[in-house]
């Protein structure tokens, strides 16, 4: 086989618990440490691709390991090209659905891929891509906290070199959500960039009536105030509010992205690497964004989604929340509340086996 042809001969697929530096609370659940599988695809040419899935929830952690093994011991001796293991794997997964774990597991796969194709190009991953290599804006994602906790937080994160923030918001009583943006913008000036998100945790009329007290304060975005599904719950929030909504990050693939945006349930797009399917699920995503002119924000899977957005015409934002930094050589850095991508070939995903072998055991 040539060079041009790689074909996959091994590979390691590990789940790993990684801790988070605190706890995060949303309005629908805690994440207390984030359950990863690491995944590496070597091929014949002796290049290895690594990527990580985010599980969400222990209670999955094994299952989706066990399913990525099982999905890339199928691709062994096929070809290591993106675009022929994703041809392969949607037609042998046509009957169960690209959806939930299986989806997950290729997309984990498809990232891997990618980041060999970058390595072999001796390019990192947006160059590969068409992008440029610039500094991407971002913002600090928080937890829900009161008040003066989360103005502590940003004041560390001031320190840390953020710029813009998002509040996981839904306190109990909507108040305490307005106490805490005004507590960022004592912090971090009147004019500082802030969204919210509900993490879906409101009917319509409830996500209204909040809303409305929020809308005065400012918000880049408020985000899933309601069932990620409900389309058309999205739009009637969206047509009864000023601040933009903001959904995505529970597309699974291209098509729902498709069916949100024709129900006019979201002003902007978040779509999540791993839910819309990987790199090549991506650039589909940044496409119809480009064409409905829908400004894109990242969401998790910070180091992939600085090449990604880097090939986004309509790139907005990079959300900043670090789960599996603690198992990474190193970490994209922050500077005046923007950060840029691995400048080598590839990701930039180099597992620290110190720090995974103190986990795994
Ligand atoms: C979120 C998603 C997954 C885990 C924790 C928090 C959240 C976000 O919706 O947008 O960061
Ligand atoms: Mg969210």
């Amino acid at each position: 086989m040539s060079e041009s042809h790689p074909v996959i001969s091994s590979f390691r697929v590990r789940p790993v618990l990684a801790p988070l530096a605190i706890p995060h609370k949303t309005a629908s659940g805690t994440l207390e440490a984030a359950p990863l599988v690491l995944i590496d695809i070597t091929s014949n040419d002796d290049v290895t691709g690594s990527a990580y899935i985010f599980a969400y929830t222990p209670a999955a952690l094994e299952p989706l390991a066990v399913l990525t093994r099982n999905i890339i011991d199928g691709l062994s001796g096929q070809s290591g090209v993106p675009a022929a293991a994703n041809t392969l794997l949607d037609a042998r997964f046509r009957l169960i659905g690209n959806q939930g774990l299986v989806a997950m597991a290729i997309a984990g796969i498809d990232m891997a891929l990618w980041d060999a194709e970058a390595k072999r190009a001796g390019k990192p991953l947006s160059l590969l891509l068409g992008g440029s290599h610039d500094p991407v804006r971002v913002y600090d994602s928080l937890g829900q906290m009161p008040p003066d906790e989360t103005a502590r937080e940003v004041e560390t994160s001031l320190e840390r070199g953020f710029r813009a923030f998002k509040i996981k918001a839904g306190h109990p009583d909507v108040g305490v959500d307005v106490a805490v943006i005004r507590a960022i913008r004592k912090v971090a000036g009147p004019e500082v960039w802030v969204a919210a998100d509900f993490n879906q945790a409101f009917g319509v009329d409830e996500a209204v009536r909040r809303m409305k007290t929020l809308d005065d304060e400012g918000l880049a975005w408020i985000e899933e105030p309601v069932h990620a599904t409900d389309h058309d719950g999205h739009a009637a929030v969206r047509a009864a509010i000023r601040t933009p909504v903001q959904t995505g990050e529970n597309w699974w693939g291209f098509p729902d992205m498709r069916k949100s945006l024709a129900a006019e349930a979201s002003d902007l797009a978040m779509p999540d690497v791993m839910k819309i399917g990987g790199v090549t699920g991506w650039q589909a995503a940044a496409r119809l964004a480009q064409e409905k002119s829908v400004p894109v924000a990242s969401h998790l899977f910070l180091e992939i989604s600085a090449h990604l957005l880097n090939a986004t015409p309509t790139a907005m934002i990079l959300e900043w929340f670090d789960v599996a930094g603690t198992l990474l050589s190193s970490t994209p850095a922050v500077k005046d509340g923007h950060t840029v991508p691995w400048s080598e070939p590839g990701i930039g995903i180099v597992w620290n086996e110190n720090a995974i072998s103190k986990l795994t055991g």
